[in-house]
């Protein structure tokens, strides 16, 4: 498994030869290959985001898109504080899973305090808790053709749904979390509750709300309008959204 700690052991080693070919085409890594990716480099995309202390934290950490989904699912979760709400984790998994909040709160902790950048230009800095994706990953057991996680949103747009995704690389990275605390309290609605992404590597638009399931995939393909993502697919954002 792959912690700060190793990450930070390795750093001032090598980038080895192999990493240029990964390099070339990241997002069709196995997850092994995912994992000696980020064990091996320590520039690019396993590096770390900055983390700030907690005085740092923005006073005001406005919210942006949708606010409270519109669903009549969303409101039979919210009516009783999310205690019926569960997250599947399905698709190419050896162990589906069906998590309940309490049981993402009991697996090990990461907590971050990292800045949030919108593509429409603004940031703000926020303290983040929750499991790391890679550990609810390796509890369903990823299988081999898996290369994409993909994260169904109870907001709708019109027939569309929220969705985003992200390759395996950033699913392991150590920083990846599947949040449900935000500033030392539970996420309030405004902010994704009860469950959101946090990738810290990438702009706002990835960092998805209202997480009602995780799927792994093979390909993007047969997901939304195949481009990745709710923005990608109406809007021509780029899927890859590294800052
Ligand atoms: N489900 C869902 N996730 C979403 C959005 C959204 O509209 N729906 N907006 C995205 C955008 S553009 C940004 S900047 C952040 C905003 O997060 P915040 O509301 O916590 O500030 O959420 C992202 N995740
Ligand atoms: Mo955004």
């Amino acid at each position: 498994m792959i912690t700060r700690r190793n990450l930070l052991v390795t750093t001032g080693a090598v980038m080895l030869a192999g990493c240029d070919r990964w390099s070339d085409s990241p997002a069709l890594l196995s997850a092994e290959d995912a994992h000696r990716f980020l064990q091996r480099s320590v520039n690019g995309r396993a590096a770390l985001a900055r983390e700030y202390h907690t005085d740092q934290m923005s006073p005001v950490f406005r919210t942006n898109g949708t606010n409270r989904p519109n669903t009549p699912e969303y409101a039979a979760v919210t009516a009783n504080r999310f205690a019926d709400w569960r997250l599947p984790v399905t698709g190419l998994v050896r162990r589906p899973l069906t998590l309940s909040l309490a049981q993402l709160q009991s697996l090990p902790q990461r907590a971050q305090v990292t800045r949030h950048d919108c593509v429409e230009g603004w940031s703000a800095i926020g303290k983040w808790q929750g499991p790391r994706l890679e550990t609810v990953l390796q509890l369903a057991g990823i299988r081999n053709d898996a290369r994409y996680v993909v994260f169904h949103c109870a907001d709708r747009f019109g027939a569309d749904s929220y969705y985003e995704s992200i390759d395996l690389i950033d699913a392991f990275h150590p920083q990846t979390i599947l949040a449900w605390a935000m500033n030392d309290r539970y996420l309030d609605v405004g902010h994704g509750a009860p469950l959101r992404l946090r990738v810290e590597r990438q702009l706002g638009y990835k960092q998805a709300k209202y997480i009602m399931g995780v799927e792994v995939v093979a390909s993007l393909a047969g997901i939304g309008g195949g481009k990745g993502g709710y923005w990608e697919d109406s809007n021509g954002y780029e899927w890859y959204a590294g800052i």
